[in-house]
């Protein structure tokens, strides 16, 4: 009975699943937003620009078993890039997104990824980098993206992917999801990680507010 298979799972693993945090991050306009949606509705939503976070959970498989996946999005915007490390210790993965057709911001995106990286909090978790907006004409190809952040040499010492998509058309999503989940690593659960991640939401449901 199902009932009862549920309160026996529930005695067998009290905590549920086992949970990894994933963090979108980018320049505001990268496409975050619309990512997020198109994953969790398969819906084309018109966004606005995120001030504060969005937070949706998704079910997904990893070496056989259920996770939860938790997938923070957090604005892009100048205003809002001082409180991203605040985000930073629980991550199991960085998805950086990036508007791959806006070659004027290369530059800015480039400084803001390298300065995530520098994040002690996010020492050895993948980056995945989601070259965004491919459906536009002109849009720079995942190798092109690669070689001019130099990839290569700014993640040395983490795993990286690079996956092309558009979160308008849904192309590269679905595998782009795939990709993060099988390459994220939680950091190590202890109370004092669970504890200063609760410290941070209300913190930052504090500033949303005002
Ligand atoms: N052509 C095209 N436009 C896209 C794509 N993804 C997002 N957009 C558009 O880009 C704009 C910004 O998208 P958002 O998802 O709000 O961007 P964001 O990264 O969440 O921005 P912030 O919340 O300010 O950080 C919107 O007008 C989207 O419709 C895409 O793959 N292709
Ligand atoms: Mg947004």
């Amino acid at each position: 009975h199902l009932n009862d298979f549920n309160s026996l799972w529930n005695k067998l693993c009290p905590l549920g699943p086992p949970e990894a945090h994933v963090l979108l991050l980018g320049l505001d306009n990268a496409g975050k937003s619309t990512l997020l949606y198109k994953l969790k509705h398969n819906a084309s939503v018109s966004t606005v620009p995120t001030i504060g976070f969005n937070v949706e959970m998704f079910e997904a498989k990893k070496n056989r078993k259920n996770i939860s996946v938790t997938v923070w999005d957090v604005g892009g915007q100048n205003k809002m890039r001082e409180h991203w490390d605040a985000f930073h210790h629980s991550a199991a993965a960085v998805v950086w997104v990036l508007d791959s057709s806006d070659r004027e911001r290369l530059d800015e995106a480039r400084t803001e990824l390298e300065n995530t990286l520098r994040s002690e909090q996010l020492r050895g978790r993948p980056l995945i980098l989601l070259a965004n907006k491919q459906d536009v004409n002109g849009a720079l190809t995942g190798t092109e993206i690669k070689d001019c952040f130099n990839l290569r040499k700014i993640c040395s010492s983490r795993d990286w992917f690079v996956q092309p998509c558009s979160g308008s058309t849904g192309v590269g999503v679905d595998e782009a999801f795939r990709k993060v989940v099988q390459m994220a690593k939680p950091p190590s659960e202890s109370g004092a990680v669970k504890d200063n991640f609760r410290e941070t939401v209300q913190r930052v449901k504090t500033l949303r507010k005002h």
